[in-house]
């Protein structure tokens, strides 16, 4: 059955890009192929394997399972920049306002209207399966009590109280994985070596490495509160490019994370030592390497509040970056910015709530989903059941005629509206059984089945997804 235009692709990612992938592609399970894949995997994994060398890749996909059919999460950037006024850290740190004054803010950081209960059911509602909290942005402002420094919401802060606490539990108790943002360079302490642009930084580690030390001690102390006091599900590093991984000696951080939770996942930005790449603002054009990865977003285009930022994206804009993600074997980590009281934007929470009808309708085609088929044999994006043979469509459109799939081998036995119930009639053109040119299907999809922002069409396959991908054929013979 195999043929110049036939390729088999297991599962998994291999890091190959669809075009890589030759002609015909095969979205099965277990295939012969199977194992020279299984050697692309590991090898196209290894930047984020360095630490794990006693993980068997088997391990490391059953601890990963988690997260890569969550297919959503929900960013939160909040501190003492959520007054409105500054962006996060980036405002002293590029010479907008000075030091003393950004921090000044802390005193407006009351925390006032923050209902942790209320967020994390919001969170659960629009569908996600776990959250990212900034327990402390690049401006060292910790959200919980930390006793390794002083500068936090207890002992600086307007709000006089731990933030993290409640958000952990309350996280919990909605049954999502908990996920902790820190970012590993904290520019305003004597002992880190702030630099940018032209300023030189304060000292040079390889000349005072003990006073290097004594910062990496630092972060690890407040590493260790985090993990031995919440045991996050996830840690979310940020601000690993101002040194190497040596410098930041990433393999004991690992270690120190493994040490409290062995099945923390870690994301890349701890100079390739992490489980996964984050690749920022922007849904990839082509799968990343990563066999897993998450696309952070902003809302409008700020990580914390501002009151000047009214560019929110349309929440159907948020809902086919989601499908896109979905598309390329990704997720979706959408952030948030709540006001310094704790208040979340309207549209924030419209945003939200537009996710959750659509991810509750559409559960099936979301959860546990692997990446679709590629370009060019549909219009919209597609995923595929976890076992290949669901093909999802998704349609960001209002089809003004039936919908065509090409180039697709496996024979449809059901098709039919995700979320409604509503069987589609269809066509096949073509179905010539001497040629390997698979025949065209022609879909109709009753307007009154519709979803209001995006539907999904599930095709049920015979076997797990088969594609041609040549370039058709001259027939020679003919019945
Ligand atoms: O500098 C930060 C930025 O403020 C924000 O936290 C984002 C989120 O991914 N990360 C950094 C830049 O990569």
């Amino acid at each position: 059955m195999s043929s110049a235009n036939s390729l088999h692709v297991p599962e998994t990612h291999t890091g190959l890009s669809h075009a890589d992938c030759g002609k015909m592609i095969i979205f099965g399970t277990v295939m012969k192929t199977r194992e020279i894949f299984t050697s692309l995997l590991i090898a196209a994994s290894l930047p984020f394997q360095q630490h794990a060398a006693a993980e068997t890749m088997a391990e490391k996909e059953s601890r990963m399972q988690w997260f890569a059919d969550a297919k959503l999460g929900i960013f939160i950037h909040w501190g003492i920049y959520s007054t409105g006024r500054t962006s996060e850290s980036w405002a002293f740190h590029n010479g907008q306002i000075p030091m003393a004054d950004y921090m000044q803010q802390a005193g407006e950081f009351t925390a006032d209207n923050y209902d942790p209960t209320g967020w994390a059911r919001l969170i659960r509602e629009s569908g996600a399966r776990y959250t990212v909290i900034t327990t402390k942005h690049h401006d060292g402002f910790a959200l919980w009590d930390t006793r390794a420094g002083d500068v936090s919401a207890v002992k600086t802060g307007a709000a006089h109280r731990d933030l993290i606490a409640p958000f952990a539990e309350a996280v919990r108790a909605e049954g999502l994985k908990l996920g902790f943002y820190y970012s590993l360079i904290d520019w305003p302490r004597e002992d880190y070596p702030e630099t940018y642009r032209d300023k030189p930084p304060k000292y040079d580690i390889t000349a005072e490495p003990a006073r290097w030390q004594h910062f990496l001690d630092f972060n690890n102390a407040q590493l260790t509160e985090l993990c031995s006091t919440w045991h996050p599900d996830l840690i979310w590093f940020d601000g690993d490019w101002e040194h190497s991984a040596e410098e930041w000696n990433a393999p004991a951080i690992v270690d120190l994370l493994r040490h409290h939770n062995p099945q923390v996942i870690i994301n890349s930005r701890i100079q390739g030592h992490g489980d996964y790449a984050t690749p920022e603002l922007g849904v990839p054009v082509t799968r990343p390497d990563s066999q897993w990865w998450e696309t952070c977003m902003t809302v409008n285009d700020s990580w914390g509040y501002r009151t000047d930022d009214h560019n929110y994206k349309h929440p159907v804009t948020v809902l086919r970056m989601l499908v896109d993600c979905i598309s390329l074997g990704g997720n979706l980590l959408l952030d948030i910015g709540p006001r310094a009281d704790g208040s979340i934007p309207d549209e924030e929470v419209a945003i939200l709530k537009t996710l959750g009808r659509w991810t509750s309708k559409h559960a099936e085609a979301i959860y546990g989903t692997r990446a679709g088929i590629p370009a060019g044999h549909v219009q919209g994006y597609t995923s595929l059941s976890h076992d290949g043979t669901t093909l999802y469509i998704y349609l960001p459109y209002r089809p003004t005629g039936p919908l065509e799939v090409k180039g697709l081998k496996s024979r449809v036995r059901r098709a039919r509206v995700v979320g409604d119930g509503t069987e589609l009639d269809w066509r096949l053109y073509n179905d010539i059984s001497w040629s390997e040119v698979p025949g065209v299907y022609y879909f109709d999809i009753p307007h009154n089945a519709l979803d209001p922002e995006i539907t999904v069409i599930a095709l049920e396959l015979d076997s797990p997804a088969t594609l041609y991908r040549g370039a058709g054929q001259v027939i020679t013979a003919n019945e």
